[in-house]
């Protein structure tokens, strides 16, 4: 089914908001105000939100280490998720996850993970939680290329096959892990045929184009929730920033022209152009979202500036065990 108007402009902004969002986070950190190392997914945001719209609220999302894309593109409010990089009590997370492990369950964001092929195993248990709970819920999950070369990739896809799950598995293929690019190290060009081996229907679609994102993720999504099992779509697309913002890796690993000719497809400016030819919006209204997104982004980095560093006291809150029992000299 095609997205309604609303759906398609509602797309625009989620877009946007990514965007504005992690060019406010690269300045943040470059001034030394949000701590640890963040991963833009500036560049990326058609293949994330392309994938979100063709979910329901209720329905599970795992990510990466490139994790403020994953909950913006799923709806989350801006303004937690920008304390939450900062560290503060107000943060989604009390500040405990930070950029790379937060969660944000009100939009269905169970866990981004900083280790590499985390998310897949998460998201495939969530599949089958709902599989067992017969609640309904398709449980999707955001991983890069290099993930695929986890173990956790190949065990999650096998098992999820055999189980018929309700897992959709969405590869964000930017081309690169960090600074190696997938023909140095994956056997085969594209991802999207390694799920052929475990009888998985995949798509490798154009990743700037959200149509085509959304289009493939909602056909994997019906099948999964009429209980036909996993599917996977392959999104080619291209990161902006450096692997992570401020990395300042000295290897040349791409070249200016490679990344000149990506941006000439950005994904923002495609759609927009898109909604404009078809009469969805104009570009007043256009440039009226926009402005919206741009305030939001400003009174979020206020809202985060202004939140509390969590009391030393509570560090041991919200663990499954007793730290402070197991060494008492900690206490
Ligand atoms: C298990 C594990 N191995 C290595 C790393 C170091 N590391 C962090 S990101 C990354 C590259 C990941 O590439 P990809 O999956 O394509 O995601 P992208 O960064 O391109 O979004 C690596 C190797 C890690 N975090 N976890
Ligand atoms: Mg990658």
């Amino acid at each position: 089914m095609a997205m309604t108007r609303t759906q398609r402009i509602e797309s625009l902004r989620r877009m946007l908001r990514i965007r504005r969002f992690e060019e406010a986070v690269a300045k943040a950190v470059r001034a030394g105000e949000i701590p640890g190392a963040c991963h833009s997914s500036a560049g990326q945001e058609a293949a994330i939100v392309g994938a979100c719209m063709a979910l329901g609220e209720d329905d599970y999302v795992t990510g990466t280490h490139r994790s403020h894309g994953h909950p913006i593109g799923k709806g989350a409010a801006l303004a937690p998720l920008m304390a939450e990089l900062m560290g503060k009590v107000e943060g989604i997370c009390g500040g405990r996850g930070g950029s790379m492990h937060l969660a944000d369950v009100s939009v269905g964001i169970i866990g981004e993970s900083a280790i590499v092929g985390g998310g897949i195993p998460l998201a495939t248990g969530a599949a089958l939680s709902a599989q067992v709970l017969g609640n309904g819920r398709v449980s999707l999950c955001f991983f890069g290329d290099g993930a695929t070369n986890q173990g956790t990739f190949h065990e999650s896809l096998n098992m999820a096959a055999l189980w018929r799950l309700p897992a959709v598995y969405v590869c964000e293929n930017n081309g690169y892990a960090a600074t190696t690019p997938l023909a140095l190290s994956h056997s085969v060009p594209a991802v999207a045929t390694r799920a052929a081996a475990y009888g998985i229907p995949a798509e490798s679609v154009d990743g700037q184009d959200l149509d085509a994102v959304h289009a493939a993720v909602e056909r994997a999504v019906a099948r999964a929730r009429a209980g036909e099992g996993p599917g996977l779509v392959e999104a080619l697309t291209y990161r902006y920033d450096e692997h992570a913002v401020n990395l300042l890796i000295p290897a040349q690993y791409r070249s200016a022209g490679e990344i000149a000719a990506w941006r000439e497809r950005d994904p923002l400016a495609l759609f927009r152009a898109r909604l404009l030819a078809e009469a969805v919006l104009d570009a007043a209204a256009a440039d009226a979202i926009e402005a919206e997104v741009t305030a939001e982004v400003k009174q979020a980095l206020a809202f985060a500036r202004a939140g509390a560093e969590p009391e030393l006291a509570t560090v041991f809150d919200h663990l499954y065990a007793d730290p402070v029992g197991a060494a008492p000299e900690l206490r």
